[in-house]
Protein backbone atom coordinates (compact mmCIF):
# COMPACT_ATOMS: atom_id res chain seq x y z
CA UNK A 1 0.00 0.00 0.00
CA UNK A 2 1.24 3.52 -0.28
CA UNK A 3 3.13 5.20 2.62
CA UNK A 4 0.38 7.31 4.46
CA UNK A 5 1.58 10.81 3.54
CA UNK A 6 0.87 10.48 0.30
CA UNK A 7 -2.67 10.01 1.30
CA UNK A 8 -3.69 13.76 0.96
CA UNK A 9 -2.34 13.41 -2.91
CA UNK A 10 -4.29 10.31 -3.60
CA UNK A 11 -7.32 12.21 -1.93
CA UNK A 12 -7.44 15.05 -4.22
CA UNK A 13 -7.07 12.24 -6.90
CA UNK A 14 -9.88 11.33 -5.74
CA UNK A 15 -11.96 14.37 -5.35
CA UNK A 16 -11.44 15.11 -9.02
CA UNK A 17 -12.04 11.98 -10.74
CA UNK A 18 -15.51 12.16 -11.31
CA UNK A 19 -15.10 15.78 -12.79
CA UNK A 20 -12.42 14.22 -15.14
CA UNK A 21 -14.83 11.09 -15.90
CA UNK A 22 -17.41 13.16 -17.04
CA UNK A 23 -15.26 15.50 -19.03
CA UNK A 24 -14.12 11.83 -20.36
CA UNK A 25 -17.58 10.50 -21.20
CA UNK A 26 -18.08 13.84 -22.97
CA UNK A 27 -15.22 14.77 -24.95
CA UNK A 28 -13.97 10.79 -25.25
CA UNK A 29 -10.42 10.45 -25.39
CA UNK A 30 -10.18 14.54 -26.40
CA UNK A 31 -10.40 14.72 -22.88
CA UNK A 32 -7.81 17.11 -22.58
CA UNK A 33 -6.85 19.09 -26.11
CA UNK A 34 -3.21 17.88 -27.71
CA UNK A 35 -0.36 20.12 -27.73
CA UNK A 36 0.34 22.22 -30.75
CA UNK A 37 3.31 21.55 -32.97
CA UNK A 38 4.83 24.18 -31.26
CA UNK A 39 4.10 23.66 -27.67
CA UNK A 40 4.94 19.84 -28.04
CA UNK A 41 8.31 21.45 -29.55
CA UNK A 42 8.30 23.25 -26.67
CA UNK A 43 8.20 20.86 -23.97
CA UNK A 44 10.74 18.17 -25.78
CA UNK A 45 13.40 20.82 -25.78
CA UNK A 46 12.84 22.01 -22.25
CA UNK A 47 12.33 18.67 -20.90
CA UNK A 48 13.09 15.43 -22.57
CA UNK A 49 16.48 14.10 -21.72
CA UNK A 50 17.67 13.78 -25.81
CA UNK A 51 17.84 18.01 -25.76
CA UNK A 52 19.66 18.19 -22.65
CA UNK A 53 23.25 20.09 -23.98
CA UNK A 54 25.50 17.40 -22.71
CA UNK A 55 23.35 14.41 -24.15
CA UNK A 56 25.16 13.82 -27.11
CA UNK A 57 28.88 13.97 -28.34
CA UNK A 58 30.54 13.67 -31.50
CA UNK A 59 31.70 10.42 -32.49
CA UNK A 60 35.12 10.00 -33.80
CA UNK A 61 35.12 6.54 -35.99
CA UNK A 62 32.83 4.64 -37.88
CA UNK A 63 30.76 5.40 -40.98
CA UNK A 64 28.86 7.81 -38.93
CA UNK A 65 32.24 9.78 -37.68
CA UNK A 66 31.57 13.61 -37.04
CA UNK A 67 27.75 13.14 -36.49
CA UNK A 68 26.43 14.08 -32.74
CA UNK A 69 24.89 11.18 -31.22
CA UNK A 70 24.08 9.81 -27.27
CA UNK A 71 27.25 9.93 -25.45
CA UNK A 72 26.51 6.63 -23.87
CA UNK A 73 25.97 5.37 -27.67
CA UNK A 74 29.60 6.93 -28.77
CA UNK A 75 31.26 5.43 -26.23
CA UNK A 76 30.01 1.97 -27.04
CA UNK A 77 31.03 2.25 -30.18
CA UNK A 78 34.50 3.88 -29.68
CA UNK A 79 35.52 0.72 -27.48
CA UNK A 80 38.00 -2.27 -28.22
CA UNK A 81 37.04 -5.55 -29.50
CA UNK A 82 36.94 -8.26 -26.78
CA UNK A 83 39.25 -10.22 -28.46
CA UNK A 84 42.59 -9.09 -31.22
CA UNK A 85 41.46 -11.08 -34.40
CA UNK A 86 44.90 -12.73 -34.03
CA UNK A 87 43.54 -15.37 -31.55
CA UNK A 88 41.47 -16.79 -34.28
CA UNK A 89 42.13 -19.18 -37.07
CA UNK A 90 39.79 -18.55 -39.24
CA UNK A 91 40.23 -22.30 -41.14
CA UNK A 92 38.88 -23.98 -38.13
CA UNK A 93 34.94 -23.31 -38.67
CA UNK A 94 32.86 -24.86 -35.97
CA UNK A 95 29.62 -24.15 -37.87
CA UNK A 96 28.71 -23.62 -41.04
CA UNK A 97 25.09 -22.77 -42.21
CA UNK A 98 23.13 -20.90 -44.86
CA UNK A 99 21.88 -18.67 -42.75
CA UNK A 100 22.92 -17.08 -39.37
CA UNK A 101 20.47 -15.37 -37.55
CA UNK A 102 21.79 -13.56 -33.95
CA UNK A 103 19.55 -13.07 -31.84
CA UNK A 104 16.05 -15.11 -30.51
CA UNK A 105 13.49 -12.52 -30.28
CA UNK A 106 10.57 -11.95 -32.39
CA UNK A 107 12.23 -10.61 -34.85
CA UNK A 108 15.03 -13.04 -35.26
CA UNK A 109 12.65 -16.12 -34.87
CA UNK A 110 10.16 -14.89 -37.74
CA UNK A 111 13.24 -14.17 -39.62
CA UNK A 112 14.75 -17.71 -39.08
CA UNK A 113 10.91 -19.39 -40.24
CA UNK A 114 10.67 -17.64 -43.23
CA UNK A 115 14.46 -18.46 -44.05
CA UNK A 116 13.18 -22.34 -43.07
CA UNK A 117 10.38 -22.33 -44.96
CA UNK A 118 12.58 -21.62 -48.02
CA UNK A 119 14.13 -25.10 -47.70
CA UNK A 120 17.64 -23.07 -46.15
CA UNK A 121 19.32 -24.66 -43.02
CA UNK A 122 19.12 -21.70 -40.03
CA UNK A 123 21.67 -21.65 -37.39
CA UNK A 124 20.06 -19.10 -34.43
CA UNK A 125 22.72 -17.84 -32.14
CA UNK A 126 21.67 -16.30 -28.67
CA UNK A 127 22.82 -14.40 -26.39
CA UNK A 128 20.89 -15.70 -23.50
CA UNK A 129 17.58 -18.04 -24.01
CA UNK A 130 15.51 -18.42 -27.51
CA UNK A 131 13.03 -16.09 -26.33
CA UNK A 132 14.72 -13.65 -23.54
CA UNK A 133 14.23 -10.68 -25.34
CA UNK A 134 12.50 -7.43 -25.13
CA UNK A 135 9.68 -8.81 -27.98
CA UNK A 136 8.41 -11.13 -25.19
CA UNK A 137 8.22 -8.09 -22.25
CA UNK A 138 5.89 -6.14 -24.94
CA UNK A 139 3.12 -5.57 -23.22
CA UNK A 140 -0.17 -3.30 -24.92
CA UNK A 141 -0.17 -4.49 -28.25
CA UNK A 142 0.35 -4.61 -32.02
CA UNK A 143 -0.63 -1.84 -34.58
CA UNK A 144 -2.56 -2.90 -38.10
CA UNK A 145 -4.96 -1.05 -40.15
CA UNK A 146 -7.53 -3.76 -40.81
CA UNK A 147 -10.56 -2.01 -39.50
CA UNK A 148 -13.66 -0.13 -41.97
CA UNK A 149 -12.28 3.23 -40.32
CA UNK A 150 -8.74 2.98 -40.84
CA UNK A 151 -6.22 2.44 -43.54
CA UNK A 152 -2.80 1.77 -44.22
CA UNK A 153 -2.48 5.27 -45.73
CA UNK A 154 -3.49 6.69 -42.06
CA UNK A 155 -1.44 4.86 -40.29
CA UNK A 156 1.63 5.57 -42.55
CA UNK A 157 0.60 9.28 -41.37
CA UNK A 158 0.66 8.55 -38.00
CA UNK A 159 4.07 6.62 -38.17
CA UNK A 160 5.66 9.59 -40.20
CA UNK A 161 3.81 12.40 -37.58
CA UNK A 162 4.77 10.34 -34.83
CA UNK A 163 8.97 10.24 -35.63
CA UNK A 164 9.21 14.05 -36.71
CA UNK A 165 8.59 13.05 -40.32
CA UNK A 166 12.61 11.74 -39.80
CA UNK A 167 11.24 8.13 -40.84
CA UNK A 168 12.52 6.32 -44.08
CA UNK A 169 9.31 6.30 -46.04
CA UNK A 170 10.19 3.24 -48.09
CA UNK A 171 10.34 1.16 -44.73
CA UNK A 172 7.15 3.29 -43.33
CA UNK A 173 5.51 1.90 -46.64
CA UNK A 174 6.32 -1.73 -46.07
CA UNK A 175 5.34 -1.56 -42.20
CA UNK A 176 1.95 -0.21 -42.91
CA UNK A 177 1.15 -2.42 -46.22
CA UNK A 178 2.38 -5.83 -44.06
CA UNK A 179 0.78 -5.02 -40.95
CA UNK A 180 -2.88 -6.64 -41.73
CA UNK A 181 -1.18 -9.43 -43.39
CA UNK A 182 1.35 -9.92 -40.36
CA UNK A 183 -1.69 -10.42 -37.73
CA UNK A 184 -3.09 -12.57 -40.18
CA UNK A 185 -0.11 -14.71 -40.17
CA UNK A 186 0.29 -14.63 -35.99
CA UNK A 187 -3.11 -15.81 -35.92
CA UNK A 188 -2.63 -18.73 -38.20
CA UNK A 189 0.32 -19.30 -36.74
CA UNK A 190 -1.49 -19.78 -33.24
CA UNK A 191 -1.81 -16.33 -31.49
CA UNK A 192 -5.36 -15.79 -29.61
CA UNK A 193 -5.60 -11.44 -29.51
CA UNK A 194 -8.37 -10.50 -27.93
CA UNK A 195 -11.98 -10.44 -29.43
CA UNK A 196 -15.09 -8.85 -29.50
CA UNK A 197 -18.19 -10.90 -28.68
CA UNK A 198 -19.08 -10.82 -32.09
CA UNK A 199 -15.85 -12.58 -32.97
CA UNK A 200 -14.15 -9.33 -34.43
CA UNK A 201 -10.79 -7.87 -33.35
CA UNK A 202 -10.99 -5.64 -30.25
CA UNK A 203 -8.79 -2.76 -31.17
CA UNK A 204 -7.63 -0.03 -28.92
CA UNK A 205 -5.98 3.47 -29.15
CA UNK A 206 -2.40 4.25 -28.66
CA UNK A 207 -0.82 7.61 -28.34
CA UNK A 208 -0.36 10.12 -31.55
CA UNK A 209 -2.54 7.44 -33.23
CA UNK A 210 -5.70 8.71 -34.96
CA UNK A 211 -7.89 5.25 -35.01
CA UNK A 212 -7.79 3.10 -32.82
CA UNK A 213 -5.60 -0.04 -34.06
CA UNK A 214 -3.77 -1.75 -31.06
CA UNK A 215 -4.48 -5.46 -31.51
CA UNK A 216 -3.45 -6.93 -28.19
CA UNK A 217 -3.59 -10.29 -26.19
CA UNK A 218 -4.93 -8.66 -22.54
CA UNK A 219 -1.81 -6.94 -21.68
CA UNK A 220 0.90 -9.90 -22.51
CA UNK A 221 0.91 -9.25 -26.33
CA UNK A 222 4.43 -9.61 -26.75
CA UNK A 223 4.84 -12.92 -24.92
CA UNK A 224 1.79 -14.62 -26.63
CA UNK A 225 3.42 -13.62 -30.17
CA UNK A 226 6.86 -14.69 -29.04
CA UNK A 227 6.01 -17.63 -27.69
CA UNK A 228 4.45 -19.08 -30.15
CA UNK A 229 7.10 -18.05 -32.45
CA UNK A 230 9.51 -19.99 -30.50
CA UNK A 231 6.90 -23.16 -30.09
CA UNK A 232 7.34 -22.86 -34.09
CA UNK A 233 10.98 -22.40 -34.26
CA UNK A 234 10.62 -25.70 -31.77
CA UNK A 235 8.71 -27.25 -34.15
CA UNK A 236 11.24 -27.48 -37.31
CA UNK A 237 14.62 -28.73 -35.74
CA UNK A 238 15.24 -30.20 -39.44
CA UNK A 239 15.99 -26.60 -40.79
CA UNK A 240 16.53 -24.34 -37.55
CA UNK A 241 19.18 -25.52 -34.91
CA UNK A 242 19.84 -22.92 -32.38
CA UNK A 243 22.59 -22.38 -29.74
CA UNK A 244 21.76 -20.28 -27.12
CA UNK A 245 24.06 -18.62 -24.04
CA UNK A 246 26.13 -17.17 -27.13
CA UNK A 247 26.38 -14.05 -28.01
CA UNK A 248 27.94 -13.03 -31.20
CA UNK A 249 30.95 -11.08 -30.13
CA UNK A 250 32.79 -10.38 -34.15
CA UNK A 251 31.14 -10.51 -37.71
CA UNK A 252 33.34 -11.93 -40.13
CA UNK A 253 33.29 -10.64 -43.52
CA UNK A 254 35.48 -12.44 -46.57
CA UNK A 255 37.67 -10.94 -49.06
CA UNK A 256 35.23 -9.22 -51.22
CA UNK A 257 33.49 -7.67 -48.49
CA UNK A 258 30.77 -10.15 -48.32
CA UNK A 259 29.00 -11.10 -44.82
CA UNK A 260 30.70 -14.41 -44.27
CA UNK A 261 29.84 -15.08 -40.26
CA UNK A 262 30.48 -14.27 -37.06
CA UNK A 263 32.39 -15.63 -34.15
CA UNK A 264 30.19 -16.64 -30.75
CA UNK A 265 32.02 -16.29 -27.63
CA UNK A 266 29.78 -19.24 -25.25
CA UNK A 267 28.86 -17.28 -21.78
CA UNK A 268 29.02 -21.20 -19.37
CA UNK A 269 32.51 -22.81 -21.53
CA UNK A 270 34.26 -19.52 -22.33
CA UNK A 271 34.98 -20.74 -25.47
CA UNK A 272 34.72 -19.20 -28.65
CA UNK A 273 33.43 -20.95 -31.98
CA UNK A 274 33.53 -19.33 -35.82
CA UNK A 275 30.25 -19.90 -38.08
CA UNK A 276 30.63 -19.46 -41.66
CA UNK A 277 27.25 -18.37 -43.12
CA UNK A 278 26.43 -17.11 -46.51
CA UNK A 279 23.94 -14.65 -45.28
CA UNK A 280 23.98 -13.09 -41.63
CA UNK A 281 20.89 -11.33 -39.79
CA UNK A 282 21.65 -9.18 -36.96
CA UNK A 283 18.21 -8.88 -34.61
CA UNK A 284 20.18 -8.58 -31.64
CA UNK A 285 17.49 -5.85 -30.20
CA UNK A 286 18.46 -2.79 -28.24
CA UNK A 287 20.20 -0.54 -25.69
CA UNK A 288 18.20 0.03 -22.39
CA UNK A 289 20.73 -2.27 -20.24
CA UNK A 290 22.78 0.52 -20.97
CA UNK A 291 21.08 2.86 -18.53
CA UNK A 292 21.43 5.83 -20.64
CA UNK A 293 21.23 9.12 -18.77
CA UNK A 294 21.09 6.70 -15.58
CA UNK A 295 17.66 6.41 -16.63
CA UNK A 296 16.07 3.02 -15.28
CA UNK A 297 14.42 0.75 -18.32
CA UNK A 298 11.64 -1.53 -19.05
CA UNK A 299 14.21 -3.71 -21.15
CA UNK A 300 15.57 -7.00 -20.79
CA UNK A 301 18.78 -7.98 -19.08
CA UNK A 302 20.69 -8.76 -22.23
CA UNK A 303 20.06 -5.21 -24.35
CA UNK A 304 23.12 -3.82 -24.67
CA UNK A 305 23.56 -2.63 -27.98
CA UNK A 306 25.47 -5.48 -29.45
CA UNK A 307 24.08 -5.63 -32.68
CA UNK A 308 25.25 -1.73 -33.25
CA UNK A 309 28.80 -2.77 -32.48
CA UNK A 310 28.54 -5.78 -34.74
CA UNK A 311 27.21 -4.12 -37.71
CA UNK A 312 29.64 -0.91 -36.90
CA UNK A 313 32.62 -2.34 -36.90
CA UNK A 314 31.84 -3.97 -40.22
CA UNK A 315 30.91 -0.57 -42.07
CA UNK A 316 27.33 -0.84 -41.35
CA UNK A 317 25.70 2.76 -41.31
CA UNK A 318 23.74 4.31 -38.18
CA UNK A 319 20.35 6.21 -38.69
CA UNK A 320 18.88 8.31 -35.59
CA UNK A 321 21.45 6.98 -32.73
CA UNK A 322 20.82 10.71 -31.36
CA UNK A 323 17.31 9.54 -30.08
CA UNK A 324 16.16 7.57 -27.48
CA UNK A 325 12.77 6.65 -26.48
CA UNK A 326 11.74 7.07 -22.98
CA UNK A 327 8.51 5.23 -22.00
CA UNK A 328 5.77 7.98 -20.46
CA UNK A 329 4.77 5.34 -17.60
CA UNK A 330 7.84 3.43 -15.95
CA UNK A 331 6.69 2.47 -12.23
CA UNK A 332 8.10 4.61 -10.22
CA UNK A 333 6.75 3.24 -6.52
CA UNK A 334 7.28 0.33 -4.73
CA UNK A 335 11.10 0.17 -5.16
CA UNK A 336 11.38 -3.15 -6.12
CA UNK A 337 9.10 -2.70 -9.46
CA UNK A 338 11.08 1.12 -10.29
CA UNK A 339 11.37 1.53 -14.13
CA UNK A 340 9.36 -1.88 -14.83
CA UNK A 341 6.29 -0.70 -17.81
CA UNK A 342 2.80 0.12 -17.21
CA UNK A 343 1.65 -0.35 -20.24
CA UNK A 344 0.50 2.52 -22.52
CA UNK A 345 -2.91 0.17 -23.03
CA UNK A 346 -3.86 1.50 -19.57
CA UNK A 347 -3.69 5.42 -21.16
CA UNK A 348 -5.81 3.43 -24.19
CA UNK A 349 -8.27 2.44 -22.03
CA UNK A 350 -9.04 5.31 -20.28
CA UNK A 351 -6.56 6.50 -17.31
CA UNK A 352 -5.27 9.61 -17.46
CA UNK A 353 -2.39 10.93 -15.67
CA UNK A 354 -2.83 13.96 -12.86
CA UNK A 355 -0.25 15.58 -10.85
CA UNK A 356 -0.50 15.51 -6.94
CA UNK A 357 -3.07 17.96 -7.00
CA UNK A 358 -5.53 15.60 -8.74
CA UNK A 359 -5.39 17.61 -12.25
CA UNK A 360 -5.05 16.33 -15.40
CA UNK A 361 -1.90 17.97 -17.16
CA UNK A 362 -1.87 16.37 -20.50
CA UNK A 363 -3.28 14.84 -23.09
CA UNK A 364 -3.18 11.41 -22.31
CA UNK A 365 -2.20 10.00 -25.53
CA UNK A 366 0.78 12.15 -27.08
CA UNK A 367 3.42 10.61 -29.01
CA UNK A 368 5.33 8.92 -26.16
CA UNK A 369 8.65 11.44 -26.42
CA UNK A 370 5.85 14.65 -25.22
CA UNK A 371 3.96 12.74 -23.28
CA UNK A 372 7.73 11.50 -21.55
CA UNK A 373 8.68 15.21 -21.15
CA UNK A 374 5.12 17.03 -20.19
CA UNK A 375 5.99 14.32 -16.94
CA UNK A 376 8.91 15.60 -16.50
CA UNK A 377 7.91 18.98 -16.69
CA UNK A 378 5.41 18.18 -13.76
CA UNK A 379 7.80 16.46 -11.78
CA UNK A 380 10.60 19.00 -12.25
CA UNK A 381 8.06 21.88 -11.69
CA UNK A 382 7.19 20.92 -8.14
CA UNK A 383 4.22 19.03 -8.97
CA UNK A 384 4.76 15.56 -8.55
CA UNK A 385 4.95 13.07 -5.49
CA UNK A 386 7.93 12.32 -3.99
CA UNK A 387 8.75 8.67 -3.05
CA UNK A 388 10.35 7.37 0.33
CA UNK A 389 13.78 6.69 -1.87
CA UNK A 390 13.28 10.18 -3.02
CA UNK A 391 12.30 9.60 -6.63
CA UNK A 392 9.64 11.75 -8.11
CA UNK A 393 6.62 10.76 -10.03
CA UNK A 394 2.92 11.63 -10.81
CA UNK A 395 -0.86 9.18 -10.62
CA UNK A 396 -2.13 7.15 -13.17
CA UNK A 397 -5.48 7.19 -12.38
CA UNK A 398 -6.35 3.96 -13.39
CA UNK A 399 -9.61 3.50 -11.59
CA UNK A 400 -10.93 5.54 -14.51
CA UNK A 401 -11.15 2.66 -16.22
CA UNK A 402 -13.45 0.47 -14.41
CA UNK A 403 -16.39 3.90 -14.38
CA UNK A 404 -15.36 4.06 -18.41
CA UNK A 405 -15.37 0.55 -19.67
CA UNK A 406 -17.24 -1.21 -16.79
CA UNK A 407 -16.56 -3.03 -14.11
CA UNK A 408 -14.04 -5.84 -14.38
CA UNK A 409 -12.08 -4.75 -17.65
CA UNK A 410 -8.87 -3.88 -15.93
CA UNK A 411 -8.88 -7.73 -14.39
CA UNK A 412 -9.68 -8.96 -18.06
CA UNK A 413 -7.74 -6.51 -20.16
CA UNK A 414 -4.75 -5.34 -17.59
CA UNK A 415 -4.69 -9.12 -15.50
CA UNK A 416 -0.29 -8.86 -15.48
CA UNK A 417 -0.53 -5.25 -14.38
CA UNK A 418 -3.07 -6.12 -11.49
CA UNK A 419 -0.66 -9.00 -10.21
CA UNK A 420 2.23 -6.88 -11.09
CA UNK A 421 1.01 -4.56 -8.24
CA UNK A 422 -1.28 -6.92 -6.36
CA UNK A 423 2.33 -8.28 -4.91
CA UNK A 424 2.79 -5.30 -3.08
CA UNK A 425 -0.56 -4.45 -1.65
CA UNK A 426 -1.67 -2.05 -4.51
CA UNK A 427 -5.03 -2.50 -5.87
CA UNK A 428 -4.86 -0.54 -9.18
CA UNK A 429 -9.00 -0.84 -9.62
CA UNK A 430 -9.32 1.18 -6.55
CA UNK A 431 -5.77 3.28 -6.46
CA UNK A 432 -3.80 5.03 -9.14
CA UNK A 433 -0.35 3.99 -9.91
CA UNK A 434 2.59 6.21 -9.86
CA UNK A 435 4.32 6.99 -12.73
CA UNK A 436 7.93 8.22 -14.28
CA UNK A 437 9.38 8.22 -17.52
CA UNK A 438 11.54 4.98 -17.88
CA UNK A 439 14.35 4.06 -20.63
CA UNK A 440 12.72 2.22 -23.36
CA UNK A 441 13.32 1.78 -26.89
CA UNK A 442 16.26 2.32 -29.11
CA UNK A 443 14.95 4.74 -31.89
CA UNK A 444 17.39 4.71 -34.21
CA UNK A 445 20.07 1.63 -35.30
CA UNK A 446 21.93 0.40 -38.35
CA UNK A 447 19.99 1.52 -41.18
CA UNK A 448 18.35 -0.57 -43.58
CA UNK A 449 16.45 -0.70 -46.64
CA UNK A 450 12.88 -2.45 -47.28
CA UNK A 451 14.34 -5.64 -47.45
CA UNK A 452 16.29 -5.20 -44.37
CA UNK A 453 19.57 -4.97 -46.15
CA UNK A 454 22.20 -3.03 -44.67
CA UNK A 455 25.45 -1.74 -47.21
CA UNK A 456 27.08 -5.15 -46.34
CA UNK A 457 26.37 -7.97 -49.02
CA UNK A 458 24.49 -10.84 -47.27
CA UNK A 459 23.73 -8.84 -44.06
CA UNK A 460 20.17 -8.05 -42.80
CA UNK A 461 19.22 -6.30 -39.55
CA UNK A 462 15.59 -6.43 -38.27
CA UNK A 463 13.62 -5.30 -35.29
CA UNK A 464 15.36 -3.09 -32.69
CA UNK A 465 18.67 -2.96 -34.01
CA UNK A 466 17.42 -1.39 -37.06
CA UNK A 467 17.10 2.44 -37.77
CA UNK A 468 15.20 4.47 -39.97
CA UNK A 469 11.69 2.83 -39.64
CA UNK A 470 10.11 5.14 -36.69
CA UNK A 471 12.40 7.98 -37.16
CA UNK A 472 13.32 9.62 -33.96
CA UNK A 473 10.68 8.48 -31.84
CA UNK A 474 8.41 5.26 -32.36
CA UNK A 475 5.00 5.14 -31.64
CA UNK A 476 3.36 2.62 -28.98
CA UNK A 477 2.76 -1.13 -31.07
CA UNK A 478 4.64 -0.49 -34.46
CA UNK A 479 7.67 -2.36 -32.51
CA UNK A 480 5.82 -5.44 -32.41
CA UNK A 481 4.61 -5.10 -35.43
CA UNK A 482 7.87 -3.71 -37.18
CA UNK A 483 9.77 -7.13 -35.83
CA UNK A 484 7.33 -9.11 -37.47
CA UNK A 485 7.29 -7.41 -40.85
CA UNK A 486 11.10 -6.74 -40.63
CA UNK A 487 11.62 -10.35 -39.36
CA UNK A 488 10.35 -11.97 -42.23
CA UNK A 489 11.55 -9.62 -44.73
CA UNK A 490 15.01 -10.26 -43.57
CA UNK A 491 14.32 -13.87 -43.43
CA UNK A 492 13.01 -13.91 -47.03
CA UNK A 493 15.40 -11.57 -48.56
CA UNK A 494 18.54 -13.39 -46.81
CA UNK A 495 16.98 -16.43 -48.01
CA UNK A 496 16.73 -15.12 -51.64
CA UNK A 497 20.72 -14.05 -51.46
CA UNK A 498 21.58 -17.39 -50.77
CA UNK A 499 19.44 -18.83 -53.34
CA UNK A 500 21.03 -16.54 -55.98
CA UNK A 501 24.24 -18.62 -55.34
CA UNK A 502 26.22 -16.42 -53.59
CA UNK A 503 29.72 -18.22 -52.69
CA UNK A 504 31.47 -16.85 -49.76
CA UNK A 505 35.42 -16.17 -50.14
CA UNK A 506 38.05 -15.71 -48.16
CA UNK A 507 37.16 -15.42 -44.85
CA UNK A 508 38.43 -12.32 -42.31
CA UNK A 509 38.24 -10.01 -39.47
CA UNK A 510 40.73 -7.20 -41.43
CA UNK A 511 37.74 -4.56 -41.06
CA UNK A 512 37.79 -4.96 -37.39
CA UNK A 513 42.26 -4.58 -37.23
CA UNK A 514 41.55 -1.28 -39.43
CA UNK A 515 39.33 0.02 -36.47
CA UNK A 516 41.38 -1.07 -33.90
CA UNK A 517 44.32 0.54 -35.65
CA UNK A 518 41.73 3.85 -35.36
CA UNK A 519 40.73 2.96 -31.91
CA UNK A 520 44.74 3.30 -30.76
CA UNK A 521 44.85 6.82 -32.78
CA UNK A 522 42.16 7.99 -30.51
CA UNK A 523 44.06 6.43 -27.83
CA UNK A 524 41.15 5.20 -26.34
CA UNK A 525 41.64 3.54 -22.77
CA UNK A 526 41.81 -0.17 -23.67
CA UNK A 527 39.35 -1.25 -20.72
CA UNK A 528 37.11 0.14 -22.86
CA UNK A 529 35.14 -3.36 -24.43
CA UNK A 530 32.65 -4.03 -26.49
CA UNK A 531 30.17 -5.51 -27.85
CA UNK A 532 28.99 -5.17 -24.14
CA UNK A 533 27.24 -8.56 -23.88
CA UNK A 534 26.05 -8.18 -19.82
CA UNK A 535 25.44 -4.91 -18.25
CA UNK A 536 28.38 -3.85 -15.67
CA UNK A 537 25.88 -3.62 -12.57
CA UNK A 538 25.90 -2.65 -10.30
CA UNK A 539 25.76 0.74 -11.50
CA UNK A 540 26.52 3.85 -9.53
CA UNK A 541 22.85 5.17 -9.54
CA UNK A 542 21.89 1.44 -7.84
CA UNK A 543 24.80 1.04 -5.57
CA UNK A 544 23.63 5.05 -4.32
CA UNK A 545 20.34 3.66 -3.27
CA UNK A 546 22.10 0.62 -1.79
CA UNK A 547 20.02 -1.71 -3.90
CA UNK A 548 21.15 -4.87 -5.97
CA UNK A 549 20.21 -6.38 -9.62
CA UNK A 550 19.24 -10.18 -9.55
CA UNK A 551 20.06 -12.09 -12.70
CA UNK A 552 16.80 -11.27 -14.11
CA UNK A 553 17.76 -7.38 -13.72
CA UNK A 554 15.08 -6.94 -10.84
CA UNK A 555 15.78 -4.61 -7.94
CA UNK A 556 15.85 -6.10 -4.84
O1 LIG B 1 5.17 -0.81 -28.37
C1 LIG B 1 5.42 -0.75 -27.17
O2 LIG B 1 6.47 -0.24 -26.75
C2 LIG B 1 4.42 -1.22 -26.21
C3 LIG B 1 3.37 -2.09 -26.74
C4 LIG B 1 4.52 -0.84 -24.94
C5 LIG B 1 3.40 -0.72 -24.00
O3 LIG B 1 3.20 0.36 -23.48
O4 LIG B 1 2.69 -1.69 -23.75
Amino acid sequence: MYPEYMNASLKKVEETREKRYALAKERGKEVFTPQSEEEREAVLANYHPDYKDDARREIRIGPNKGERITGRVADVLESWPRDPSSRFDLSRIDYETDILIIGAGSAGLSAALEASARGLNVLIATKLRLGDANSMMAQGGIQAADQKDDSPVLHYMDVIGGGHFDNKPDLVEALVNDAPKSIKWLEELGVMFDKELDGSMSVKAGGGTSRNRMHSARDYTGAAICKTLRDEVYNRPDTIKYIEFSPATELILDDKGQIAGAILYHLETKEYSIVKAKSVVISTGGFGRLHIRNFETTNHYGATADGLVLGYRAGANLLYMDSVQYHPTGAVFPEQVVGFLCTEKIRGLGAQPVNKDGELFVYPLEPRDVEAASIIRECENGKGVKTPSGLTGIWLDTPLIEMLNGEGTIESSLPAMVRQFSRFDIDIRKYPILIYPTLHYQNGGLEINEKAETSIPGLYVAGEASGGVHGRNRLMGNSQLDIIVFGRRAGTYAAEHVLAGVTIGRLTLEHVDRYSEKLEKLGIDKKRISPVILPDYIPDHVKAKQLTLNYFGTLT
